[in-house]
């Protein structure tokens, strides 16, 4: 054969390419296929589709070491996977051939697979060597128990990336033996394993210890890591979660009612740790341990069941080089701070060395009622550092620029606005005054159309006090 063959336009080839991978990808409905999710599963070969319809599958799912795609067509809310009286994990993914991924589903009724005499991963169990991408998915009300319960709603050694999920109500238990330390990572637990979570949601999950002859630390109630796994937390929740264990039991392990790092390498940004909880004999309510970066988070009201004993630090204990930007610690039990290395521009309840670092009240909007959002006049807008806001590496606009600032809040709102960034996990943002209208003469109510009108309009796009500012600047 010659060396002239025929050129064949891009869009031609590219085209092919497209054609031969849909040849190859099977979508297998269930249940027009096949009857359960677990038959569809096994009728699927890596690179497939089980698509599944709205409804409720009373089964165990596994994924039988395969890299597949397990979608809902109507999401989370029209799907539940319920494990119930299955023994096991509801979803248990092992394939260590590709990604697999489960998205729009809720997950609940799983018991967690035994492992020894310890049961890993209530809802979702991620083992060694597997990659998962979970999206929006809820994780409701699973267990994980034995000696040392592992990660009542997921459990993970290998690697998982968790986008729009829901992480509530989920137990890990350790019920006691001599070589028991509890249950560890109420909602999230891993060893060694690597996860990335963003605008996600832990909250009410609990990890309890209840027996042994030795210190039983219950720890995690939120997440717990170990094992010099690694960590992105971007745009989460963790709240409401504990970690407590019985009262006659004497510790001096546990802890971390929110969340617990151990030798662990984390990242957290714009998220929110408030109102988790810790024993008394376990006091660290809030983040405990590991190495930490943290930017605009707010950790807020994390607190001890019942007397606080001296030393508490109900706000975050580091470990290792821990810095902190950006960040609110306020309100929580006994010493907000231990450890840090590099803490500028935050608010530290009680004033905390280092550049640009406030000690005043933050003025939460309403902290009694778990809103973190900041009031008017607080000390925290637009007295943190630009510098410090993180780049946008998992693109959270999806607009192709993960160089860019991250661009939103954790309530997905602006993160910097006319160039200036507040301190804590929501930007502050002002709320348009009940008078301005296009109806009214005059948006600010006076009857006349004037300079007030315009101010009022610039303060409704929460840039009123620059505004102002360059204003005088310039009379
Ligand atoms: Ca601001
Ligand atoms: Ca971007």
């Amino acid at each position: 054969m010659g060396k002239h063959t025929k050129a064949i336009p891009c869009g031609m080839l590219a085209a092919a390419l497209v054609i031969s991978a849909n040849s190859w990808a099977t979508v297998i409905n269930v249940p027009a296929d096949q009857p359960t999710i677990q038959a569809g599963i096994s009728a699927a070969t890596n690179g497939d589709t089980v698509l599944v319809a709205p409804g409720t599958y009373n089964e165990s799912v596994y994924f039988q070491f395969k890299a597949i795609t397990l979608r809902s067509s109507g999401g989370s809310d029209l799907t539940t996977i319920n494990a119930a009286g299955g023994n096991t994990s509801a979803v248990f993914i092992n394939s260590n051939a590709g990604q697999s991924s489960v998205q729009g589903f809720t997950i609940t009724g799983g018991s967690g697979a035994l492992s020894g005499d310890t049961r890993f991963g209530g809802g979702v169990r991620v083992t060694i060597g597997a990659n998962a991408l979970l999206i929006d998915c809820k994780i409701l009300n699973n267990t994980a128990s034995g000696v040392s319960g592992r990660g009542g709603g997921v459990d993970v050694t290998g690697s998982a990336t968790m986008r729009q999920c829901v992480i509530a109500g989920n137990v890990a238990a350790g019920v006691g033996g001599p070589f028991s330390t509890g249950g560890s990572g109420g909602g999230v637990h891993s060893i060694a394993g690597d996860i990335v979570m963003i605008d996600c949601q832990v909250i009410g999950n609990s990890a309890t210890g209840s027996g042994g002859f030795e210190p039983v630390g219950a720890a995690g109630g939120g997440l717990w890591m170990g094992g010099s796994g690694s960590a992105v937390l971007i745009n989460c929740e963790f709240r409401d979660n504990s970690a407590t264990i019985a009262a006659a039991q004497g510790s001096t392990g546990g802890g971390g009612g929110g969340i617990r790092f151990n030798a662990t390498t984390a990242i957290l940004v714009n998220c929110r740790i408030t109102n988790n909880q810790s024993s008394a004999v376990i006091p660290w309510p809030g983040i405990l341990g590991g190495a930490m970066n943290l930017s605009n988070c707010t950790i807020a009201n994390n607190m001890v069941i019942g007397a606080e004993p001296p030393g508490t630090c109900g706000g975050m204990l580091g470990a290792g080089a821990t810095a902190i930007y950006n960040s609110i610690i306020y309100g929580n039990a006994g010493q907000q701070l231990n450890s840090p290395t590099d803490v500028q521009f935050s608010c530290v309840q009680g004033g905390y060395a280092g550049r640009g670092n406030i000690g005043s009240d933050p003025l939460f909007l309403d902290p009694a009622n778990g809103d973190f959002h900041l009031a008017d006049g607080s000390p925290c807008i637009d007295t943190a550092s630009l510098a410090h806001v993180q780049a946008d590496a998992f693109d959270l606009d999806a607009d192709g620029n993960m160089t860019e600032r991250v661009p939103f809040d954790l309530a997905g709102l602006r993160r910097v606005v006319n160039g200036f960034v507040d301190m804590g996990a929501y930007e502050w943002q002002h709320e348009c005054s009940a008078d301005v209208s296009p109806s009214s003469p005059g948006v600010a109510g006076d009857g006349t159309v004037n300079i007030g009108d315009l101010l009022a309009i610039i303060g409704s796009w929460a840039i009123a006090t620059h505004a102002w500012r360059m204003s005088m600047a310039m009379m």
